[in-house]
Formats: structure tokens, C-alpha cells, sequence
């Protein structure tokens, strides 16, 4: 595996972006954003983890030590009652709209961002690594435009042996690769090998970000600590003018309405925000699903 290629410097250059993002269909972006805003999302979901007993009340919070025997991951009931209140915090929706990130990803666009209200944090287990997420492309679970882009940074320092993501570089260009069945989010992977590209990846520190087209495979790396929990998010964007479909802007899992997401929170600046525009909606394909399933 190389080291991520470092991008940032070349935000105020848009052609030279643009060229890194067509070529690699990454962008990997040191210290993009200021660490305490994404220091107060990761102590308000902690303080979730903590009252349904996912993280010890033995050890510092912020050190995000599991609970003894304690491995729950998405889909799992006990899970899902947990990330129901995670979507419900204003600060880790609020996120999604960093003017930082938002900057990059208009140079890299050409034009106005539609922030997909469909956000997604992650609390991953350690010693849980059968469901390591694998890898895979991002298209088919979004569809919508092809050139929609994840934003994935983690919540605190992610150090190599606490699980960051991985990226095939180059991968966007081999177009949607056949899926078979997967544990690990999504359940849909791919296969790589007879690519011959190769991936990169890296530690981060808080506040670099991982920015990818929905088409570049990419896969997590096992969370190996003893004891401490992973905890990510995953924003995607796109250009306001191109296709979404309809089901990004729905909320994560469908369990919750907006209402109910936005109840108590202090502002409506990031609430319906996308309803302010005219959207090209498209349809979901099963497709992908449907062949995963034939076998
Ligand atoms: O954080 C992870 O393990 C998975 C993130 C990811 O691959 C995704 O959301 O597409």
C-alpha cells in the first residue's frame, strides 16, 4: 500500500485539482478542517455510546475504550436504537457543511454543492474485523450522478491500527464493477485484483479529510486496538445541476423522519435546506442488488 497523495495545497489551484481528482479519483486533504467542531460531534456521540453502554464509564470518555465484550455493529437492534439519537445531533449534520469542505468541493464542481442530507456516522467495534467494511464503490448504493463524491474523516486522530479507509486509486475509471455479497457496511463488494492498481492509504489526524469519486473503490482497514472504538462519517456531495436520486435525500436507515431528526435542534439553517432547489431526481436501480442476490 502507497501513502495517500496529498491535495491540499492545491486548493487554490482548481485546474490542478481537478486534473488530481480525474486522474486518481481521490483527494486526500491534510487538516482540511478545525478539529473542534468535529471534537464536539465525536464527545456528543460518545456520550450516546456511553448511556447504551457501548463505550466504558471506567476510562475517559474521549479515549473511546469499549465496554467489555461489547460488539455491536450496524443492523444490530441494540445499534440501531443508539444511532437513532447520533442522527438526531445537530452538530454531526452540521458538519456536512464546513465552508472548508464545501470550498473544495465547488473548485472541484464547477459550480454550487447539493450536500446530500443522507448522513452517516459509524461506530466501529474493535476485534469485530469479519465485518471490516469491504471494498466497493459508493455508485450503486448512491446512483444519482456518477460524479457524486464522498467525504470520509474520522471523529479524532485515526492512527493505521484503529481502521481508516483505503482507496484503489485510479479505480473510478474501470466504470461500475460486477458486486457480490459482503460482510461489512453495505453488504455489496467487489473484486480488484485483475485492476492491478494500487491502494493507498494512511493515518489521519483529525481534521484531514478523504474525499473520493462514487466509483473509486475503496475498503476500510481492520480496527486491530484491544479496545477503542472507530468513529467515522461519511458525507456525500455533488454539482446542484446534476441527477440525484431521491434516496439521498431521505434520512440514513429511513427509521427516523426529518421532523423527528430535527426536533430540538437550535437552528433551521442545515434543516429541508435542499428543498430551496430545483433537483433533478432520478430513480433507484435494484439492479445491483437483484445480481448480488441471484448469486
Ligand atoms: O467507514 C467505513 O468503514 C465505511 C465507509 C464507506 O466505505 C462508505 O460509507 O462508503
Amino acid at each position: 500500500m502507497s501513502p495517500f497523495t496529498p491535495s491540499c495545497p492545491l486548493t487554490s489551484d482548481p485546474d490542478t485539482l481537478r486534473a488530481r481528482a480525474r486522474e486518481a479519483g481521490y483527494l486526500f486533504l491534510p487538516g482540511l478542517l478545525e478539529p473542534e467542531p468535529l471534537l464536539t460531534v465525536r464527545r456528543e456521540i460518545l456520550e450516546i455510546c456511553a448511556r447504551h453502554h457501548f463505550v466504558s464509564r471506567e476510562h475517559p470518555l474521549d479515549d473511546a475504550i469499549a465496554a467489555p465484550g461489547v460488539r455491536f455493529r450496524e443492523g444490530d437492534p441494540e445499534y440501531m436504537v443508539a444511532y437513532d439519537e447520533i442522527q438526531r445531533l445537530e452538530s454531526f449534520h452540521a458538519v456536512a457543511h464546513r465552508p472548508a469542505l464545501l470550498g473544495v468541493l465547488r473548485t472541484l464542481f464547477g459550480e454550487e454543492v447539493l450536500v446530500h442530507p443522507r448522513n452517516i456516522a459509524r461506530v466501529m467495534f474493535p476485534q469485530n474485523n469479519r465485518f471490516t467494511t469491504p471494498a466497493h464503490q459508493d455508485y450503486v448504493h448512491i446512483q444519482g450522478a456518477t460524479e457524486t463524491w464522498t467525504a470520509w474523516f474520522h471523529l479524532g486522530d485515526c492512527p493505521l491500527e484503529l481502521g481508516g479507509l483505503e482507496v484503489l486509486a485510479g479505480s473510478h475509471r474501470a466504470g461500475v464493477l460486477p458486486v457480490r455479497a459482503a460482510y461489512g457496511a453495505g453488504g455489496l463488494g467487489v473484486e480488484t485484483e485483475q485492476l492491478g492498481l494500487e491502494w493507498h492509504g494512511g493515518p489521519f489526524a483529525c481534521g484531514d479529510v478523504l474525499l473520493f469519486h462514487s466509483l473509486c473503490v475503496h475498503r476500510a482497514s481492520d480496527n486491530l486496538t484491544p479496545d477503542r472504538v472507530r468513529l467515522s462519517v461519511d458525507f456525500r456531495y455533488q454539482g446542484r445541476s446534476c441527477p440525484v436520486n431521491d434516496g439521498s435525500l431521505l434520512p440514513h436507515f429511513q427509521r427516523l423522519s426529518w421532523e423527528e431528526i430535527y426536533r430540538g435542534w437550535r437552528s433551521d439553517e442545515f434543516q429541508h435546506y435542499w428543498k430551496r432547489h430545483e433537483l433533478h431526481l432520478t430513480d433507484f436501480s435494484r439492479r445491483w442488488h437483484e445480481s448480488r442476490d441471484a448469486g
